[in-house]
């Protein structure tokens, strides 16, 4: 959009004043924040509605993102970048004697999702609206997003975020378009007379379920697309028989809170409900809409609309979409299931065991009697149309209820068309061996399509030094289109660009220096490599590998102080479940081992360990910047894809890295040489799996450097550990490593040495740098949105 530095200084000052009855001299910065976010819902509200028409009218097909998580950090910059008018903005605002960094600071990271699944279910909402797919996000509107995390004598302790406390600017409810869910009861089929068996219910629970649209600005187009997030309420007219406080507190209950867990299935049912919350209330809400617009006959939707399942927690749209056609709309079931599975898609996030969704036949059964009906009844048909076609055994593998359990990535791949994985080696895990027996029966229905980022809020936004440098060199149209920093690739033996790139990244390093002074207490060197490993604490990302080489270098210093090494910064950022007891444990020891160097005069600046607390989107943007290596580090196989890989790979830092899930499409775009990989591949894990001779205390009895590292743990060297220390050791000797952290050691050290030595030749370590970003390209999310909506939902962008 336009706008002129002057027109908005006029439309803030009047914000301020009518919001707030106060002005620049004397508002606060919480005030200047709502007044600016005002200003700025303001200006997109007409672009809004205009799209809306837009949609309405042309009638073109539409997706429906599901996802019980959204991560979408801070709003305020990406709008403004979005519509164009961030440096007017900027300008303006210093004019006024404003800084923007800070108004913006004010604003409460939206964090109503996890980790990886739901940051990426937030890019894609900015590539969507950004390439101009019309798909719009459908998920639950939490009171409490992710906990806070402080480290309290190097623990974590876990503090509500409540994040809705100063309102939220960017939502609007919309009472209108409530709807109500219902849950319980009893349900018996009656014919209707005209040979139908129809529904009916009673004593079922009602919950009230009211939409609140968040829209999604496009990146410099005319595309608003809306995330819809839903809240429950207590219906209006509830029967006095229901109305008493525990309905009320279990009704609010359901968006009350994000269970914090990431990667763990926990079949508690709450949860359940929640799920079929958003479900129920998105796919009623999608007919409405549907009705009211197109007048076109229900039986063709699948022509006008594509929803898609992220991960399992949404499969019940599957069941649920069933119930509407058959029961609401009379649609015959054999047509109303050719229709549901085009109009259906999924895509598989983990392949871990402990993750994977499946709910007591009984619960479901109790909580939605139904659905439940209608599982049975799709299980019962599948079975009979298979079997004597593939033979019991296939047929029995694959079946949605078994031994008494729902499961429910089963009911997603049979009832949708298409299945992927989120990397290429992901995808083939999941053909090859996870979900084998599904590829056999449905071989056209697996993909993959590898994940991406939103690189607008992964440079353009948290890196404006480095951005500056690549509009400097190659011009600015790899701000529109990634695939453009390839024009780098020329100035490789450039000595000034590299300089330049260099001198940005030394920027950045003392701008988290500066932070890490600040918020730790502690002075780090600006020179020394910073060595970064920020995502969930799980065992399976092996944060403990990284944890046992700091540990072998610490020793090394202390047998010989004067060791010739780079001096590095290990920094750590990571939050644990709440209930995950081991995690807990890791962050504990990482803070113990971290006092325990940091405070050694002997190793004074040659390392530093670093746990930066509360991890969140915001710190992301602040941290990642500033990374010379990024850790990622899993064992082979584990990482369905990883997107943090990605971003410091667009941030110029080198992955230090396993052959798992994304790392290995970095490594290939990167080219030969400009990253660190190590470490079991993932048919040598298989292999192991299948020889069952993996033996970790060997490794323990036999290399005396890890012998050396493991007893610290439990003979007072770390302080403090007295609990944890021995349960870390127990896990890697007397329980056998579960994730091979001691048979990959080697290796890691290894490739930790070759990282040193290529970081002593500052011009080599930057061309390698130089390298990552110019073959960064294919690692947009705009990429990845594209795909899936050309190959699995058939949406077209606006044009
Ligand atoms: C389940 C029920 C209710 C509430 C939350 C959950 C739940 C949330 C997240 C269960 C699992 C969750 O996480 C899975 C996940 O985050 N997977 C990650 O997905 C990323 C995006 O594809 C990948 O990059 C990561 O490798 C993968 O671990």
């Amino acid at each position: 959009m336009k706008l002129s530095k002057k027109q908005f200084k006029q439309d803030f000052e009047e914000r301020l004043t009518s919001k707030f009855a106060t002005d620049i001299t004397k508002a606060g910065s919480q005030e200047k924040y709502a007044a600016l976010a005002s200003v700025v819902k303001h200006y997109y509200t007409k672009i809004w509605a205009d799209d809306n028409d837009y949609k309405d009218e042309t009638g073109k097909k539409q997706a429906y993102y599901f996802s019980i998580e959204f991560l979408p950090g801070k709003m305020l910059k990406s709008n403004l970048l979005n519509l164009g008018i961030l440096n007017t903005v900027k300008e303006a605002l210093a004019e006024l004697g404003i800084n923007l960094d800070e108004v913006a600071e004010s604003e409460p990271d939206m964090a109503i999702g996890n980790g990886g699944l739901g940051r990426l279910a937030s890019c894609f909402m900015d590539s969507l609206a950004s390439t101009g797919l019309p798909a719009n996000g459908n998920g639950i509107r939490y009171r409490y997003g992710l906990f806070k995390q402080k480290i309290i004598d190097g623990y974590q302790v876990e503090l509500p975020d409540s994040w809705l406390n100063n309102g939220n600017p960017w939502e609007v409810r919309r009472a209108d378009k409530a709807v109500e869910v219902r849950f319980g009861g009893e349900v018996w089929l009656e014919d209707d007379g005209k040979g139908n068996l129809l529904p009916h219910y009673k004593n079922q629970e009602r919950v009230l379920a009211v939409p609140y649209d968040t829209p999604m600005v496009g990146f410099e187009n005319t595309t608003v697309n809306n995330m819809c997030l839903w809240r429950s309420e207590v219906p209006q007219d509830l029967d006095p028989k229901f109305q008493n406080l525990e309905y009320m507190r279990q009704t609010s209950m359901l968006s009350a809170e994000l269970y914090p867990d990431d990667s763990n299935y926990d079949g508690r049912l709450l949860r359940l409900k929640q799920e079929y919350f958003f479900v129920s209330a998105g796919l009623q809400r999608i007919m409405r809409h549907y009705k009211s617009t197109h007048k076109k006959d229900v039986r063709n939707i699948a022509d006008y609309i594509a929803v898609h399942i992220n991960d399992t927690h949404p499969a019940l749209c599957v069941p649920e979409f069933m119930r509407i056609l058959v029961d609401e709309y009379g649609v015959g079931w054999n047509r109303a299931w050719d229709t549901t599975v085009k109009v259906m898609s999924y895509t598989n996030h983990t392949i871990l065991s402990e993750a994977l969704e499946k709910w007591p036949e009984d619960m479901v059964k109790h909580l939605l009697p139904r659905i439940y009906q209608i599982i049975v009844e799709i299980d019962r048909r599948r079975t009979a149309e298979l079997l004597p076609k593939i033979g019991a055994t296939l047929v029995h593998n694959t079946r949605i209820i078994r031994d008494g359990q729902i499961h429910m990535a089963h009911l997603s791949i049979i009832g949708s068309h298409s299945t992927n994985g989120v990397a290429k080696l992901h995808s083939d895990l999941l053909k090859d061996v996870e979900l084998h027996d599904f590829y056999e029966i449905y071989p056209e229905r697996f993909n993959n399509k590898t994940n991406g980022i939103a690189d607008r809020r992964w440079i353009q936004i948290s890196n404006e030094r480095l951005s500056g440098v690549l509009d400097e060199t190659i011009g600015t149209s790899w701000r529109h289109d990634l695939n453009d920093l390839v024009k780098l690739e020329v100035y490789k033996d450039d000595e000034s660009v590299l300089e330049c790139l260099q001198a940005a990244k030394y920027d950045d390093k003392l701008r988290l220096a500066a932070l890490i002074k600040e918020r730790n207490g502690i002075v780090v060197n600006p020179e020394a490599i910073f060595d970064v490993q920020v995502k969930r604490l799980h065992a399976y990302k092996r944060q403990l590998l990284n944890v046992l080489h700091i540990l072998k270098l610490y020793f090394e210093l202390k047998d010989e102080p004067e060791l010739d090494v780079v001096p590095r910064v290990f920094i750590f950022g990571a939050k644990a479940a709440p209930g995950y007891h081991y995690a807990k444990s890791i962050i504990k020891a990482i803070n113990e081992i971290a006092n325990m160097i940091n405070n050694d005069k002997t190793i004074a600046d040659k390392i530093k360990v670093v746990f930066m607390e509360n991890y969140n989107v915001s710190l992301a943007e602040l941290i990642i910047p500033a990374a010379n290596v990024g850790e990622q580090i899993s064992l082979a196989s584990k990482e369905a894809s990883g997107t943090s890989n990605m971003k410091f790979m667009l941030n110029g830092a080198l992955t230090m890295g396993t052959l798992d899930g994304a790392n290995i499409e970095i490594f290939e775009a990167a080219g030969e040489g400009n990253n660190f990989v190590f470490g079991l591949t993932k048919d040598e894990v298989y292999e192991y799996y299948r020889n069952g001779n993996y033996n970790a205390r060997d490794i323990y009895e036999q290399n005396p450097i890890v012998h050396r590292i493991l007893d610290s743990f439990i003979d007072g060297t770390i302080p403090n550990i007295s609990m944890e220390g021995p349960e870390i050791f127990d896990s890697l000797t007397t329980y056998n490593d579960e994730y091979f952290v001691l048979r990959d050691f080697n290796d890691y050290v290894r490739a930790q040495k070759e990282l040193e030595t290529l970081y002593r030749d500052k011009k080599a370590w930057t061309q390698a740098s130089l390298m990552n970003i110019a073959n960064v390209g294919r690692f947009s999310s705009d990429r990845t949105v594209k795909e899936y909506a050309d190959d699995i939902w058939h949406i077209k962008a606006k044009k």
